[in-house]
């Protein structure tokens, strides 16, 4: 039986579902691409039409969502919170804000500061989500203000990965300054991980996000 298939582009969104798949010890066939894939890759769009990564493949179906990735990977393992624990629905959301709330301010961020040609550039588009990203942030503050060493459920889980990549992202940007000391000492913790590590190193270590 063939493994499930991850198209990935070194520090992108794609690496919470790799770093997820290190921490479940979930075997997958990684395909690494070039970024943007929509440019550098064209034939990835027969793969997903979106031209998005991450990109998963299993059983003739695909996956597009990086979240929706992690909770596969994470279905069956104690990664996961199930809905017979206190921490479900906490969990859930974390989940979906992951990308929908912390990483999309971040991409505006990422577009109009790096990625557009310089004549496109939006500064004022940048700071303004920048704003976004950095206002969203003080809940992952708010939520370790109890002293909890992970965000839910009393252990390391998928919610810890898909949030923790945002902070990854912040990293490569250069806007982690202004994040609170308990954020940073849990994203400390986090990428201190065996399964982080092992991430990293599988992507090759460096990022494809333009400096
Ligand atoms: N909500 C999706 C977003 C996917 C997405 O927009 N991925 C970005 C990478 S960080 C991408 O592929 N950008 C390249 C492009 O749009 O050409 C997720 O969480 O995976």
């Amino acid at each position: 039986m063939s493994l499930p298939i991850l198209h990935h582009c070194a520090g992108a969104r794609s690496f919470r579902c790799l770093w997820a798949a290190e921490e479940a010890g979930f075997p997958i066939d990684l395909r690494m691409l070039p970024f943007p894939p929509r440019v550098f890759a064209p034939a990835f769009k027969d793969v997903n039409p979106l031209g998005t990564i991450p990109a998963w493949e299993e059983n003739g179906h695909i996956i597009t969502e990086s979240a929706a990735i992690c909770e596969r990977i994470a279905h069956g393992t104690p990664l996961a919170v199930t809905p017979d624990e206190a921490d479900w629905l906490p969990y859930l959301n974390w989940m979906h804000r992951s990308d929908a709330t912390l990483t999309f301010p971040q991409t505006i961020v990422l577009r109009y500061t790096r990625l557009e040609p310089k004549e496109r550039r939006l500064p004022q588009a940048a700071e303004d989500y920048l704003g976004f990203f950095l206002g969203r942030a003080k809940s992952i503050e708010r939520a370790l203000a109890d002293g909890r060493e992970f965000l839910v459920a009393g252990r390391f889980t998928m919610a810890d990965v898909t949030v923790a990549y945002a902070i990854t992202l912040a990293q490569s940007l250069k806007i982690d300054g202004e994040l609170g000391p308990l954020t940073k000492a849990w994203y400390a913790r986090l990428s201190a991980r065996e399964g982080f590590k092992r991430a990293r190193e599988r992507e090759g270590g460096g990022t494809s996000i333009p400096e």
